[in-house]
């Protein structure tokens, strides 16, 4: 069977990356940091810090005026992508790779760690599809094929959380995931798991961790996404990065590969850089051999796409004082829960061009080594360094987090009393550790503890799988793959429900976050109060006929004069790509294509408005240098003004010896444009240059195919800009030198 392969000019077939899944083994275990490029030229750029460019990439927008470079930043820059179907998300993925993402991770809406075993099959339920081996396969098989296609390894990631936590270790290990959030704390303070259970699931885990060359991040930042006060937890973040941190380092995780989730503790409105620094500069010092992720606050963050990326801008002002490893991108849409392809592209493209934006300047700035920036720091590192002190004072982390220690809103010393407490003998799970037996034994890679396998020889001790010629991690073969457990809910079912919309086929329909989901949004302003606005905006949704209509942002320009509602909903029909008329691009030669002919041979026009026509800003428009008009491109330009009557502007053009005549020409009444038109070409004619001279007329009413059908060589209506009639005479100019 032909194995399939992407291919750069066509959509991904998730149906085929799905095929022959049992048989697909991941290329590589471990993580992959990107590689700089000293003093790497770009275009006619220069950077200092950034990184080995990709083969493919879509570069930022305005990237076309310098040779469509795509300079990549240091950090690895990382997207979470998880609309609950994986198969959609697989699409998604292609894209942010594109756009720059090199770490992938996938979280599921409803928790994973709720599931108390590994699940398998792809299972949509409640809350999105779970982390199974299927799902897990088939988006690293579509990831090797998307990273050769943009030429960088790409990262892949989850989480190992939940009492399935040491299960899910295993099967990331087999299946070449490269990163995962792991920290016992995040099971005991947030989902109610018993602590001792969480502490001996995570021994486990992190053995798998140390083994497969995962990197880990910790869950340090749901502190400040819970506690009432955000902002007020800076010590016991720390605290919480140094338990994680060692007992992960302890177990044998390298602690390039332990990284802290370094989320600035507060967000707008707050003074953010002012607070957040001397956060972040505390924990580089405390924490410099260990690596940071840095993502945005959200505690507080509202439903403005616009304030969510200035939020994420902030906190790459900081990654990039105090040089974050990895950047995460959280999305714009966190605030609204609308998981959309889009955003996750936005929040790439946000990353790369600030930390591209900012690039070089830890080379003109440096941290102030004094002052309230240093002090600070060390007063929160004295803070969190009492913490701990009086934790083990009073027994240790389980005593702590029984008395509530963790998640209380004052700021260490100081305290609100509302911190979160779990009991040593409660939780889900309590119970469920048994003390192995003097005999135990499991002859398996990667575990931790007393394995008691040297009865069997010392050969053992340290390769315990040989017993059995190796476990599932050195024979993938021995892992047993179960395709699907669901006949109704599964992925098959679901793509055959939308078969006919497959990318690349005939029928489609717009769509944000599953194929063909018909979702769309509208933006609107409504001069009125924000309530009738937002009734105002779903009413206006329904009369235009779609369906499952939400407001999913309001912001108030002004309490009396108006507010801003953003609505989502779907439409209820699907488009023939058949049935489309789709207009001619218009041929556009680059600016610097159109530069060097005129510096091969210069050229010269003459243009004014003809007939009674005193209207000039169209074509000063065209001309204008200011305006990206044909100046700029050398073009020599002899504008006569408005009111110019035909006769003049072709003697001006035999008299100035010109290459072209552009004529504006915008009042239309009794077609005298086209009368206009046809009379310059006439005289020209009659003066016998018609032959050698190149004419084009524009002005609002002309069409091109009237304008050319009146005498003009082109026609340009509205919409047209300089380098389109720029393009028109140079291409046009070719022709006539026989080119
Ligand atoms: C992030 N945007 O950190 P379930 N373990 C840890 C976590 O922080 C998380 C989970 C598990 C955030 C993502 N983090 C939020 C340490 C979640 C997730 O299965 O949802 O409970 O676990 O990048």
């Amino acid at each position: 069977m032909e194995e399939y392969r992407l291919t750069p000019d066509k959509p991904i077939n998730v149906a085929e990356i799905l095929k022959n899944l049992e048989n697909y083994r991941p290329r590589r275990r471990g993580w992959t940091w990107r590689t700089p490029a000293e003093n790497l030229e770009m275009g006619p750029f220069n950077y200092r810090d950034c990184t080995t460019p990709l083969k493919r990439s879509v570069p930022l927008p305005p990237a076309h005026y310098f040779d469509d470079i795509d300079p990549q930043p240091a950090p690895v820059i990382t997207t979470e992508i998880a609309s609950g179907r994986f198969e959609d998300d697989i699409r998604r993925m292609r894209m942010a790779a594109h756009h720059g993402a090199d770490h992938i991770m996938v979280i599921r809406t409803a928790g994973q760690s709720h599931f108390d075993g590994l699940i398998e099959g792809t299972p949509q339920g409640m809350g999105g599809v779970p982390i199974t081996r299927k799902q897990v396969r088939a988006q690293r098989k579509a990831l090797d094929m998307i990273e050769d296609e943009v030429g960088r390894p790409i990262n892949y990631h989850s989480y190992v959380s939940g009492v399935a936590g040491p299960d899910i270790a295993v099967m990331f290990a087999e299946e070449g995931v490269n990163g995962v959030h792991q920290d016992p704390q995040y099971n005991v303070i947030y989902r109610n798991i018993n602590m001792a259970r969480s502490f001996v699931d995570a021994c486990e885990s992190k053995k798998l961790i140390a083994w497969a060359g995962m990197a880990q991040i910790d869950g340090a930042h749901n502190a400040n996404a819970t506690a009432r006060e955000a902002w007020k937890v800076m010590p016991e973040l720390m605290v919480q990065h140094g338990i994680n941190a060692i007992f992960s380092a302890r177990v044998g995780v390298p602690k390039k590969n332990i990284c802290l989730s370094t989320v600035p503790p507060t967000a707008t409105p707050a003074p953010c850089v002012y607070m957040d620094l001397p956060y972040a500069v505390a924990l580089r010092d405390l924490f410099h051999e260990y690596r940071m992720r840095a993502q945005m606050n959200t505690k507080y963050i509202e439903s403005s796409t616009r304030e969510a990326t200035v939020t994420h801008v902030l906190n790459m002002v900081i990654s990039k004082l105090t040089s974050a490893d990895i950047q995460s991108t959280i999305t714009p849409d966190e605030g609204r829960n609308v998981p959309w392809h889009i955003y996750n592209i936005e929040a790439c493209d946000t990353a790369k061009q600030t930390l591209v934006g900012l690039d070089g300047l830890m080379e003109m700035v440096e941290l102030k080594k004094d002052g309230y920036l240093r002090e600070k720091a060390r007063e929160l590192k004295e803070r969190a360094i009492l913490f701990m002190e009086e934790m083990l004072e009073m027994g240790g982390y389980f005593a702590a987090v029984e008395d509530g220690f963790f998640v209380d809103s004052g700021c260490y010393p100081e305290r609100n009393g509302d911190g979160i407490a779990r009991k040593l003998n409660g939780g889900i799970g309590v119970g469920t550790i048994y003390k192995r037996e003097a005999d135990y034994m499991a002859p398996v890679t990667a575990h931790y503890g007393y394995n008691n396998v040297e009865q069997y020889g010392r050969e053992f001790a340290h390769d315990p799988a040989k017993l059995i010629g190796g476990c599932t991690l050195e024979c993938p073969e021995k892992i047993i793959y179960i395709d699907e457990l669901d006949d109704n809910d599964n992925v098959n079912v679901r793509m055959a429900d939308v078969k006919e919309f497959v990318p690349g086929s005939k029928q489609i329909r717009p769509e944000m976050e599953w194929l063909a989901d018909g979702t769309v949004m509208l933006t609107m302003f409504f001069p009125a109060e924000k309530r009738i606005a937002e009734a105002a905006a779903l009413e206006c949704a329904h009369r235009m006929n779609l369906t499952e209509c939400e407001v999913i942002s309001r912001e108030i320009m002004h309490e009396q004069e108006g507010t801003r509602i953003e609505v989502k909903g779907k439409v209820p029909f699907a488009i023939n790509v058949d049935d489309l008329v789709i207009p001619k691009e218009p041929d556009i030669m680059s600016d610097a294509e159109i530069r060097e002919d005129i510096e091969r041979k210069p050229m010269r026009i003459v243009c004014g408005t003809v007939g009674q026509d005193e209207h000039s800003v169209g074509l000063r428009e065209i001309i204008d240098i200011k305006h990206g008009g044909i100046e700029k491109y050398g073009i020599e330009v002899h504008y006569l003004g408005t009111s110019v009557p035909p006769e003049k502007l072709v003697a001006a053009a035999v008299e100035l010896n010109a290459d072209a005549i552009l004529a504006s020409t915008i009042i239309s009444h009794d077609d005298i444009h086209y009368k206009n038109i046809a009379k310059i070409d006439a005289i020209a004619k009659e003066m016998g240059i018609r032959d050698r001279i190149m004419f084009c007329a524009g002005g609002t009413q002309v069409t091109p195919e009237l304008a050319r059908t009146s005498g003009a060589d082109e026609g340009f209506g509205r919409g047209t800009h300089g380098n389109h009639v720029a393009t028109f005479l140079v291409k046009r100019r070719q022709e006539m030198e026989g080119k």
